[in-house]
């Protein structure tokens, strides 16, 4: 064999595969001082219907509106009420005391499976008080932000966790996966990403009709790799439907961290560039940033300037859900070092700095909420937990899909009365 040649006689370099690896494993120490972290304040704000090449600037960039001096800074400063600023932070502390008693309830058996978003509580609150009360979301499975902004009612929230006999979904979702019609909020899916085209679908229906709502999405970063991500943003640009994505980067799609979603090579922000779409990168753990960001966006859409991919730079802070133990593959020490901070310490620390609250308020707002999910949690137990037989009959499961059963149905419904003994609620024909 000729030097420099393979067995085939080719001197052509050998091809190598990149396999994405995470910077840091459990045990290692994390230094995440070479992360860019703009200075808050300097970020420019086009307007909201300047071409959206104006905006690609800010795709590798980060807006930021808190600083260290827990002071607001900059032209993305959204300039809210402090009322507005304490709702907004009562919600956010709110989302993290449910979250942290439906966690437990999950151990002690009262549920089956549970979802926290322990750290990235600004980008569904802040940005929900962003949208008009009757904009429709379509969220993934970690905006219940999105529902308690909206002030859906805690117990209805537990009676769904708890799949009990008040559940309105009648046990047939996954605990966590909610829905509101009143307050337009979508059922959240499972599968990853359908509701990205299904916003996409709203908002051009929406427009078609000469109608005033738009509609704001929710992804994690690891599910734009779907390509329902790249079929709803095809269709909103083609159409400049009044669409809003919000791409979650949290950094981690359960133990595959954002490098397998494409994070190594650019930002999620800089895909609106591809589209030809409005894009901004915010610090998701800054709420005045992101509420000014969402602001942007709706109002953008609003005036039919067109959709605009949002990416909410945060870090998951808990494990993925109930089921996951982030401990066997990540270093304990990233939330420690996240530099970007809490959300709910971030708004507080303004709020006071203001001099519009204090340490004290904020302690007693704290007992009060948790006071408030634990009434929640008696009320909904009235209704069963998990095991305790109180949901709804077996039968159901056959109903509310289709106007007419159809024969296939009918034959495994009447097969499952016969051979488990299933009670059925009402006659299906009738
Ligand atoms: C189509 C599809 N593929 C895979 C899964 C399994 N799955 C559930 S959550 C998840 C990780 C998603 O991560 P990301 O989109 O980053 O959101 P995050 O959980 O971080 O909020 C995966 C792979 C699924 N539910 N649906």
């Amino acid at each position: 064999m000729a030097k420099g040649t393979d067995e085939t006689g080719s001197n052509r370099p050998k091809l190598a595969l990149h396999v994405p690896e995470p910077r840091y494993r459990p045990g290692d120490t994390v230094d995440f001082s070479d992360l860019n972290i703009p200075e808050p304040g300097k970020q420019p704000r086009p307007d909201e219907t300047a071409p959206a090449k104006d905006t690609y600037p800010l795709c590798d960039d980060l807006i930021r509106v808190l600083g260290d001096d827990h002071q607001a800074h900059g032209p993305w400063d959204p300039r809210l009420s402090p009322e507005t600023l304490r709702q907004m932070l009562r919600e956010m502390a709110l989302v993290r005391a449910f979250d942290n008693r439906m966690y437990r309830a999950q151990r002690q058996g009262k549920t089956s499976f549970y979802m926290k978003c322990t750290g990235e509580e600004a980008t569904s609150v802040c940005a929900t008080h962003a949208l008009a009360g009757d904009d429709m979301i379509f969220p993934s499975y970690r905006q219940q932000g999105c529902l308690i902004a909206r002030g859906y009612e805690l117990t209805e929230m537990i009676n769904q966790i708890y799949s009990n006999k008040a559940d309105k979904l009648k046990g047939r979702q996954l605990p966590i996966m909610y829905c509101s019609k009143r307050l337009n909020f979508f059922s959240i899916s499972g599968n990853l990403a359908t509701q990205l085209p299904q916003a996409t679908g709203f908002a051009m229906a929406s427009a078609s009709k000469g109608d005033s709502r738009i509609a704001a999405t929710w992804v994690g970063e690891g599910s734009t790799a779907e390509g329902d991500f790249h079929s709803a943003l095809t269709f909103a640009t083609v159409y400049n439907a009044p669409v809003i994505f919000n791409v979650i980067n949290n950094q981690w799609a359960i133990s595959s961290f954002s490098g397998f979603a494409g994070a190594e090579r650019a930002t999620f922000a800089a895909r609106a560039i591809g589209y030809g779409i409005a894009g901004l990168r915010v610090d998701g753990n800054d709420p005045l940033a992101v509420y000014a960001a969402e602001r942007w966006a709706a109002d953008r859409a609003r005036s039919n300037a067109g959709p605009t991919l949002i990416e909410h730079f945060t870090y998951r802070a808990e494990g993925h859900s109930t089921s996951d133990d982030p401990s066997a593959y990540r270093s304990a020490e990233e939330r420690e070092e996240w530099p970007l901070g809490d959300p709910v310490t971030r708004l507080k620390r303004h709020l006071v700095a203001l001099g519009e609250w204090s340490k004290e308020q904020h302690e007693a707002m704290d007992d009060e909420l948790d006071a408030m999910v634990r009434a929640a949690m008696k009320e909904a137990e009235k209704n069963g937990i998990l095991g305790h037989g109180l949901h709804h009959p077996f039968g159901t499961m056959f109903e509310d899909v289709f106007e007419e059963l159809p024969w296939h149905l009918k034959e495994q419904s009447e097969q499952a009365i016969r051979e488990r003994q299933i009670k059925w609620p009402e006659d299906p024909a009738e």
